[in-house]
């Protein structure tokens, strides 16, 4: 079976991923960064989620001699015009930490009323051959900002965006629910049938 490398250290992502890809049957060998841990993570320089799902893709592509595909995600706010975007994951200053990057957020917006809270998650999902042939496609996700955390599903800023058409934060959803709307379903639902071409 062909193995395909999910090019990310992200527990949260890996598991929406192999749902995702589950789904949209690809039938592949997938395997998380973390089976690859001699491998360094490389500098997000990018100024873009495309650029950024690019390099990800590209450097375990490169390292393992394997395709990969990677995810850089995030949250725009639009009254924060855009940010904090691809620095998301470290917007508090602490790579990954989930929770002071939602405090950080919400104690920035705390005198923001709701027609103002509009925000949406976006996901880029990059392929990489190790022969450099690349594709790329992003998914969105919108919504508005609470004021307070609700649900313990997910991860990140899942707790305080409520989708557009809904009642509830994507953290209060069920993986299923949430992997059928969000960024990262609509991106790697797109991707799949480019993995399929490009893999065989
Ligand atoms: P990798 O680079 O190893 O994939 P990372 O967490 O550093 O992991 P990103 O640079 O793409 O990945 O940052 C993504 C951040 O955006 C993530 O840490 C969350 O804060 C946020 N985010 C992305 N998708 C999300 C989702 O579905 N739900 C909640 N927050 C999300």
């Amino acid at each position: 079976m062909t193995r395909l490398i999910l090019a990310t250290r992200n527990a949260g992502k890996i598991t929406e991923l192999h749902a995702i890809l589950a789904d949209a049957g690809l039938d592949l060998d997938l395997v998380g960064a973390d089976a690859y841990p001699e491998i360094p993570d490389v500098k997000e320089t990018g100024v873009t989620f495309a650029e950024n799902a690019l390099l990800k893709a590209h450097a375990m592509a490169r390292a393992t001699g394997l395709p990969a595909v990677a995810d850089d995600s995030g949250l725009a706010v639009d009254v924060l015009g855009g940010a904090p975007g691809i620095f998301s994951a470290r917007w508090s200053g602490t790579h990954g930490d989930d929770k002071a990057n939602l405090d950080l957020l919400l104690a920035q917006l705390a005198d923001i009323d709701a027609p103002h809270r509009t925000a949406h998650f976006a996901c880029a999902a990059a392929l990489a051959l190790p022969d450099g042939t690349e594709r790329v496609v992003e998914g969105r996700l919108h919504g508005t900002l609470r004021h307070t955390p609700a649900g313990t599903n997910g991860f990140g800023y899942d707790p305080i965006l409520q989708p557009d058409g809904h009642t509830v934060t994507c953290a209060e959803l069920t993986p299923a629910e949430k992997n059928a709307i969000s960024h990262r379903g609509k991106a790697f639902r797109d991707l799949a049938p480019v993995v399929r071409e490009l893999l065989g």
